[in-house]
């Protein structure tokens, strides 16, 4: 008998498809469909019957597919995971999931950016949102933070003005997912306390190289309570193992139309490939005598706690570890809340925080349209609920008994009142006096402190950036005097900045200092001190045509492999590409479909027939280019340094001596022309690649890409 072709097989899998036991299409009430694919009509050709029970069921529940989108954060990517404790934090906190190192506690994560609609790209300059449930054995506790660790306002009231100017204005729905625009930085100028925050939006903090590299913060004061009942005030650190990395701002931007997922897509090929991301979870722990000893108010979101003055205590660990079976089902619906907390956690009176306790729910109650919310699977808790709510839209539980009111006789008097010292919430009993006013406090009202700490704090290359990012963003305000009131407020930041910024800007250079510059600098602020040299997880894109040197590509593979780094063979065509000895391999991705902004690092392997096809390929030598100019690890060996010098790198890089003496790494760039260099040239390019960014290249604004 013949072998069945290719149409046949395809037709008897998918006859065998059709027949698995179970998988019958069904409608919504479980009866068996035998055709979705055509609709009931009167005849071959004519007109569609209303008694299609099924049309009518499919059509209109898709109708109904969508929910209203999170009013900020839209855009979000989730995964599961766990967290532990690495020792009992009884002498701070009761909370029971913080009690023991053996127990892994369920955790769902949820990464955002803030502006953005749901379809928005993800590289945008932007905060990144970092929610975290526990699901804990006495409860649900919701972490609801931020990559920046202050805010943009001190008191929860201006949030609506402060999302409104950044959203796209009002008129025309532009621009989507920036802050570059007259209205956010009219609102800004006009609102001293959100300098700070600006300060952090201009940074590099703003451009997460990936979700699994940035850091998470509380930002408000909470409350540790222990089982003696004595509180702390305390302060939430995330810090991601892998360090806190970022993008340049023209790589960021390339991405959002290159691969608006990228970082969805990052997060999720990283769990799915094992890469699991890590963050530690820390803590900043006052004592509440203490609370005065600063020289800013610790219930104010516009102020951190230096680590200096009060040291980072790592207390745990979180790791995602799985991916969501079903985006809508878990990223979509869950639901996040600050008030969501439990026993050994407490609120402080930040007004910021105070204002969120409402704001949350009642927005959730909109977004899922009911009150069951709860009982979607990714929102319920892992321990038993017992309480009389009732009924509403799509109640879930089937609740039995005949008594649904407290007190009860009838039905044993349950649900019964746990009391305060068999593990019920009892809010911590802070004694509060005052009269009502509609005021700040005095004591929130130093806006540019903070601010000038910040830029102090920054290296060289981040503060280029920083002045880079607000002519960016300013340059786009059509309004002088708009761009003339930011410059002022930057003056008070900092006179130098405020000149360097004016500069870009089409606006005058301020006369004269308004505050001297207090030269106060912490080094945890800056990104430099938080990275991890690693290459791991490390995208490599590796340039090959036919007639490439196995050896020199095969052997670099291997090496990325080991140290965990993730390489991709991009041609001019999918499908296979030929060695100079006739070894066939796989291309990954083409010049079409990738670009060196999706990638750490460029490595170039010989084969004289391979380079001399991709000199020909104009978009080779722009990945290298552009590559360069992103400041990324670049290696080439044998015939492959031949497309280096054909780029325009080759004036800043290579010289004939230079090339002659193999293996520099300066500047990210390693070279050889000797084929048996091959495992030191990987050596070195592992260790570059480390580096994540060669900030000091020379020249690179001189390279067109
Ligand atoms: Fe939010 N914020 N926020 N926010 N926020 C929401 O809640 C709000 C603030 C944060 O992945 C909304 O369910 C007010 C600070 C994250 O689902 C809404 C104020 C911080 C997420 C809301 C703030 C955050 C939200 C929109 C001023 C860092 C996404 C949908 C007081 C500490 C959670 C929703 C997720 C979402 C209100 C300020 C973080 C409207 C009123 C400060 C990570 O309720």
């Amino acid at each position: 008998m013949s072998e069945p072709n290719n149409e046949q097989s395809k037709n008897q899998s998918l006859e065998q498809y059709r027949q698995e036991p179970g998988e019958y299409l069904t409608t919504n009430q479980g009866v068996r469909v035998n055709n979705t694919n055509d609709s009931l009509k009167a005849g071959e050709r004519g007109p569609s019957l209303l008694e299609d029970f099924h049309f009518l069921e499919k059509m209109s529940h898709f109708d109904r597919e969508r929910i209203p989108e999170r009013v900020v954060h839209a855009r979000g990517s989730g995964a599961h995971g766990y967290f532990q404790v690495y020792e009992s934090m009884a002498e701070y906190s009761k909370a029971k999931f913080l009690q023991d190192p053996s127990v892994k506690t369920p955790v769902f994560a949820r990464l955002s950016t803030v502006g953005g609609s749901r379809g928005s790209a993800d590289t945008v300059r932007d905060v990144r949102g970092f929610s975290v449930k526990f699901y804990t054995e006495e409860g649900n506790y919701d972490f609801v933070g931020n990559n920046i660790p202050v805010f943009f306002i001190q008191d929860a009231i201006k949030f609506p003005d402060i999302v409104h100017a950044i959203k796209p204005e009002p008129d025309n729905e532009m621009p989507q997912a920036a802050t570059a625009h007259d209205n956010f930085w009219d609102f800004i100028s006009l609102m001293p306390e959100s300098m700070h925050m600006i300060m952090w939006i201009l940074s590099d903090r703003t451009l997460p190289r990936s979700y699994r590299m940035m850091q998470g913060f509380g930002v408000h004061t909470f409350r540790f309570v222990n089982e003696q009942g004595k509180a702390r005030f305390v302060k939430f650190h995330w810090k991601p193992l892998l360090g806190v990395h970022s993008f340049v701002w023209d790589e960021a931007q390339k991405l959002s139309g290159k691969d608006p997922d990228f970082h969805r897509r990052d997060l999720w090929q990283a769990i799915e490939m094992g890469d699991y991301p890590e963050y530690e979870l820390g803590v900043q722990i006052i004592e509440e005598e203490d609370e005065f000893k600063f020289d800013f108010d610790i219930l104010d979101s516009t102020k951190i706690i230096p680590e200096e003055l009060v040291p980072v205590k790592p207390i745990g660990k979180m790791v995602l570890n799985r991916n969501p079976d079903n985006f809508f089902a878990e990223t979509e619906q869950v639901t996040f809340h600050p008030a969501r907390i439990v026993p050994g956690i407490d609120f402080s009176n930040d007004p910021l925080l105070q204002g969120r306790l409402f704001s949350y729910l009642d927005s959730q109650h909109h977004r899922l349209g009911s009150g069951n919310l709860a009982n979607i699977p990714i929102n319920q808790p892992v321990c038993p609920v017992h309480n009389n709510q009732q009924d509403g839209v799509m109640q879930t539980n089937i609740k039995t008994g005949k008594t649904n009111y407290f007190p009860n006789s009838l039905g044993g008097g349950c649900p019964m009142m746990a009391p305060g010292n068999m593990g019920a919430f009892v809010h911590y009993s802070e004694k509060v006096q005052g009269h009502k006013i509609r005021e700040r406090s005095e004591s929130f009202k130093d806006h540019f402190s903070q601010a000038t700490l910040f830029w102090n704090s920054l290296s060289k290359v981040e503060k280029e950036h920083l002045v880079q990012a607000a002519h960016f963003e300013l340059g786009k305000v059509e309004s002088k005097e708009v761009r003339e009131r930011m410059v002022d407020l930057f003056n008070h930041v900092d006179f130098e900045l405020a000149k360097l910024i004016a500069v870009g800007i089409g606006v005058d250079s301020p006369a004269k200092e308004v505050t001297p510059n207090h030269g106060r600098k912490s080094p945890a602020l800056s990104i430099e001190n938080q990275a991890k040299k690693s290459a791991k997880s490390r995208r490599v894109a590796i340039l090959a045509s036919d007639g490439f040197n196995y050896s020199q590509l095969m052997e670099m593979k291997e090496a990325l492999k080991n140290a965990t780094a993730q390489a991709e063979i991009i041609s001019k065509f999918k499908g296979t590409i030929r060695s100079a000895n006739g070894q066939e391999i796989e291309v990954d991705k083409t010049f079409l479909t990738a670009a060196s902004v999706m990638y750490d690092a460029i490595y170039v392997p010989g084969g004289k027939q391979s380079v001399d096809k991709l000199l020909m390929e104009g978009d080779a030598v722009h990945f290298i280019n552009e590559a360069f100019k992103h400041c990324k690890t670049i290696a080439a060996i044998g015939e492959g340094v031949e497309l280096l010098k054909k780029s325009e790198i080759k004036g800043v890089m290579l010289n004939e001596s230079q090339s002659k003496t193999p293996l520099t790494a300066d500047n990210g760039i390693v070279t050889s022309y000797k084929a048996s260099d091959i495992l030191p040239v990987a050596q070195e390019f592992i260790q570059a690649i480390a580096q994540h960014r060669h900030w000091k290249r020379e020249a690179k604004e001189m390279v067109p890409a």
